[in-house]
């Protein structure tokens, strides 16, 4: 049984064609309160102000004005809800805003959510009028400080290497549930039909009067595969069935099943959501990651949701091209470093076939610039630094844990582990995953190739490496000597575990070409990658090779940034360098 509650609230956001929805994507009112004032002065009832936004999409590069501003800012719509409605629960539901927003409807307080990458949904019954105009405030606070995941001081001291984006950068909508309602809907299956649905009920009449009618469609809601009927006792309902006929999800033949429930209250038919499900399995077994009982390799990138302009919202066009140009190149496989992407972005792997690592914010690269090196060890002690870590894990596996395509959790990237406390909370992290689903496949990006006894609590050892960019910068033969050789190093340190490269990568500027080959030119990039994969793929210890990054993003400012981090295989507004060819070929060989 899946056992959530340390952390997560609320109820799952589900697909659903049943359910009214509202949608509160536009043209916002804006406002920014560099000094923190509107609260005393009444703006979450209702604020003036001259400034627009679109939602979704980060504030930043919407106005060169709030293009550097990281601090609060006030958005405010107006929605209306017919009287028809009257009787149901009217849900503010957010996909994502950040990093810490406060909400109201009418001026009343109706929550707050901390992390911008998670979903959260807020309960407005008791705030809204029904057959009348509705004010939907919300303060986003989006400061960077050190008790905050990913952590920061300001706008260019960052724990990360990506932009510091603050707004609502993922859709808005009020959803509308009767008042009996499906609050969760789990399902774990195998590659050999296995189907285990767990459902969370929350009825307000008489529970022995509903019952859950469950039925599995094909992907498009045409061939019914199975029906079975429940009656709720509990709140809790667990079905578990082996299916004949069903055909195994996989990156080759991504097959897709709708998997919707209805709850039925005194015969009628009160809701109806669903998800689409795979059936396939995932292990580690001899050294190897099997999925559907057979060994995989992991080819692929680190990505970024990073765009001009829409800042952390990668619209659906946008995500199409990028789907194309991964498939195109021969990619089986991203990890959503590092931060878990939205719902579109993993509706797109679930049914274009990638294996993903859903990575958590918890990004620690560049902490170590940030504070003192004596004090690192303290800050990992801090109970609230290690109860956020936490939320934000769980969270995110609450949201996407029915999805197909994520394989593996990553609970951290380049956590410095060599201090005893950050190793003990990424202990801590790896075996919270696991309590809350033995099955899962838990890692973490490390920058360290001594990953120490963490190397029991993970099934993947993944390493990040840039021997001949922020070591052997230029020198291509000493970086793959000492590639070579340290790889054989951590193999036989853990002889039993696969490892994969989750990042190597060089910047290349786009049109700066170089014979011979010279660090930033295209032709680096493009040796990069080439001698990296040639001696990755031979080892027969390495399962998988993301390279880093997908395509160039916005990163704080430094001297080891022209204003993006370069290391892409396509530009910004995604248009292949040379490396982009270079890697389509070698994805082929292997
Ligand atoms: C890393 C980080 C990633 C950076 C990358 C780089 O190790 O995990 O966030 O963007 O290196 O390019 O420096």
């Amino acid at each position: 049984m899946w056992t959530y509650r340390t952390y997560t609230t609320g109820a799952k956001d589900l697909k659903s064609y049943f359910r009214p929805r509202i949608p509160l994507n536009g043209f916002w009112r804006f406002r920014v309160d560099p000094n923190d004032i509107g609260e005393n002065n009444g703006w979450h009832k209702g604020f003036e102000s001259e400034h627009l936004v679109y939602v979704p999409s980060s504030w930043n590069e919407q106005n060169p004005d709030w293009d550097k501003y990281v601090g609060i800012a006030w958005y405010q719509t107006k929605f209306y809800i017919g009287v028809e409605h009257i009787g149901k629960i009217p849900w503010t539901v957010f996909k994502g805003c950040g990093y810490y927003a406060k909400i109201w409807v009418n001026g009343l307080f109706l929550g707050d959510h901390e992390g911008s990458f998670i979903e959260f949904r807020l309960n407005a019954l008791k705030a809204v009028t029904f057959g009348k105009m509705n004010t939907l405030v919300v303060k986003i606070d989006n400061k960077l400080a050190m008790n905050r995941i990913p952590p920061g001081k300001s706008v260019n001291e960052t724990a990360f290497d990506f932009y510091p984006y603050g707004g609502i950068h993922r859709d808005v909508y009020v959803e509308l549930t009767n008042k009996n309602y499906i609050k969760d809907l789990r399902v774990s299956t195998d590659y050999r039909g296995l189907l285990k649905t767990e459902l969370t009920v929350e009825c307000c009449t008489t529970l022995a009067e509903c019952e859950l009618l469950i039925k599995l469609y094909d992907k498009f809601f045409e061939k019914e595969y199975y029906a079975c009927r429940k009656n709720v006792v509990g709140g809790v309902i667990v079905v578990e069935d082996r299916l004949q006929n069903i055909k195994p999800w996989s990156p080759e033949d991504p097959q897709l099943y709708n998997l919707e429930v209805n709850l039925i209250c005194g015969n009628e038919v009160v809701d109806s959501v669903f998800e689409r499900i795979g059936f396939r399995s995932i292990e580690v077994r001899n050294n190897e990651i099997l999925l559907n009982g057979k060994p995989v390799f992991l080819k692929g990138f680190g990505r970024h949701e990073d765009f001009p302009v829409t800042g952390k919202y990668l619209p659906g066009s946008v995500l199409v091209r990028d789907f194309y140009l991964m498939k195109k190149i021969g990619a089986n496989s991203f990890r959503t470093s590092h931060y878990p992407y939205s719902e579109e972005h993993l509706d797109l792997a679930d049914e274009l076939g990638f294996l993903v690592i859903l990575e958590s914010p918890f990004c620690l690269s560049g902490v170590g610039n940030l504070i003192p090196k004596q004090e690192i060890d303290k800050w990992c002690l801090d109970p609230e630094v290690r109860s956020k870590a936490k939320k934000m894990v769980e969270e995110m596996i609450y949201q996407y844990k029915n999805r197909p395509s994520v394989i593996m959790y990553s609970v951290a990237n380049e956590a410095p582990i060599g201090y005893e406390n950050c190793r003990s909370l990424v202990r801590e992290l790896s075996e919270f995953v696991k309590s809350l689903n033995p099955q899962t496949l838990v890692t973490f990006a490390s920058h360290r190739l001594d990953i120490g006894d963490l190397s029991n609590v993970v099934d993947v050892i993944s390493l990040n490496v840039y021997f001949g960019w922020y070591t052997e910068g230029g020198d291509l033969d000493k970086a793959i000597a000492r590639l070579e050789k340290e790889l054989e190093v951590v193999h036989q340190r853990y002889p039993g575990k696969p490892i994969i490269i989750t990042e190597f990568g060089a910047d290349a500027i786009t049109g700066l070409h170089s014979d011979p080959p010279v660090m930033w030119s295209e032709e680096y990039q493009g040796e990069f990658i080439r001698r990296y994969i040639e001696v990755l793929i031979k080892k027969p210890f390495i399962k998988g090779v993301h390279v880093w990054n997908f395509a160039d993003f916005r990163t704080p400012e430094s001297p080891l940034r022209v204003i993006l981090n370069r290391k892409g295989v396509v530009t910004r507004d995604r248009q292949p360098k040379a490396s982009y060819w270079i890697l389509q070929k070698l994805f082929a060989e292997r």
